[in-house]
């Protein structure tokens, strides 16, 4: 077998007014028990190290800078970049792989960002600028109460594509097979145009962080009286659905991790940080809303099955038939 213990670190509420500094230390706790659990690999959320701000109207230009982290030539990588530093050097020092995500501001463009760290070397192995942003530019209302989804305001779309790459770091513990890992944030998950081009890549390991509002009426259309009670349950059953079935028909395992609880007191994230198998199932989930690691040990091989039987992509696909797929 191919065996590698992973987790999903979910994180919970962060309000507009916490600190940095408060969030360094949580994430860092969760590296330190992801070590001590023996964990090799650990996914934490979309925009980790700050609330989750494409849901407020910033009219403050210097407030808005706040939320995302200069990545320029002279800033040096994501990993080096004093504000977030002692986290990756914490990840390191522990010998942690780790998939985090982050609003990347490049001086020419701002992304939403994951990046994919060894942590054998500190390098980044991969860089991810999420695809699909959901939302609008405009503000549905100025009223602070209302959940905004402005990341078409806040974000250019990803422009890396959907590149799978092999994490060298995890090479020896896996058999010497190095795992093959994809990346997708938050929205992304609900397209099945990414997971089936990881698919065709062979990727065994999806990872995805994402901040899933829990009740906003004016995003998710439908019902508009809905009650709090039955847009949560909602929220979670698209979520697990859409990861479940992916996970299924690309033969692959996927690790989710939510940004979850109520920030502010009035904006609620649902929390559903799992480890799926490439049969469908959740292995492990979270049982909380707050800071909590999600653990299971997997085997790489269990994705063989199907990508050599049911979805085996060479021999059952027939791409001449879906060219609607790829026109504008
Ligand atoms: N962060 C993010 O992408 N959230 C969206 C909210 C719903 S958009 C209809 C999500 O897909 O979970």
């Amino acid at each position: 077998g191919r065996p590698l213990k992973v987790a999903a670190a979910q994180v919970g509420a962060v309000h507009r007014t916490t600190s940095r500094a408060e969030v360094l230390d949580r994430l860092i706790k969760l590296l330190e028990d992801a070590a001590k659990q023996e964990v090799k690999l650990v996914v934490f959320p979309e925009t980790t190290f700050t609330t989750f701000f494409p849901r407020y109207y910033i009219t403050d230009d210097a407030e808005l800078a706040s939320y995302y982290e200069l990545e320029t030539a002279e800033t040096g990588p994501i990993t080096r970049t004093k504000k977030v530093k002692a986290f990756f050097d914490k990840a390191q020092q522990l010998g942690l792989d780790v998939q985090i995500g982050y609003g990347e501001d490049t001086g020419n463009g701002r992304y939403n960002t994951a990046v994919y760290v060894s942590g054998k070397t500190g390098d980044v192995l991969n860089k991810y600028r999420k695809i699909h942003l959901p939302g609008s530019m405009e503000p549905f209302d100025l009223d602070p109460n209302t959940t905004n989804q402005l990341e078409k305001r806040y974000f250019l779309p990803g422009d890396y594509g959907f590149q799978a790459f092999r994490a060298s770091s995890l090479k020896d513990i896996c058999g010497g097979s190095s795992p093959i890992v994809g990346q997708l944030i938050c929205n992304d998950r609900r397209w099945a145009e990414g997971w089936r081009c990881y698919g065709l890549q062979g990727v065994e390991v999806l990872c995805c962080g994402y901040n899933t509002t829990a009740y906003a009426p004016q995003l998710w259309g439908g019902d508009q009286n809905i009650s709090r009670e039955k847009a949560y349950e909602e929220a979670m059953f698209h979520h697990k659905l859409v990861v479940q079935a992916h996970a299924y028909t690309n033969s692959m395992f996927c690790i989710t991790a939510a940004r979850s609880g109520n920030d502010d007191g009035r904006h609620p994230l649902i929390p559903g940080s799992m480890i799926v198998d490439p049969e469908g199932h959740i292995v492990a989930e979270s049982k909380t809303e707050d800071d909590e690691l999600v653990i299971a040990e997997i085997d790489l091989d269990d994705c063989k099955q199907g990508k050599e039987r049911t979805f085996n992509l060479g021999k059952h696909r027939r791409p001449e038939m879906y060219g609607r797929l790829v026109e504008e």
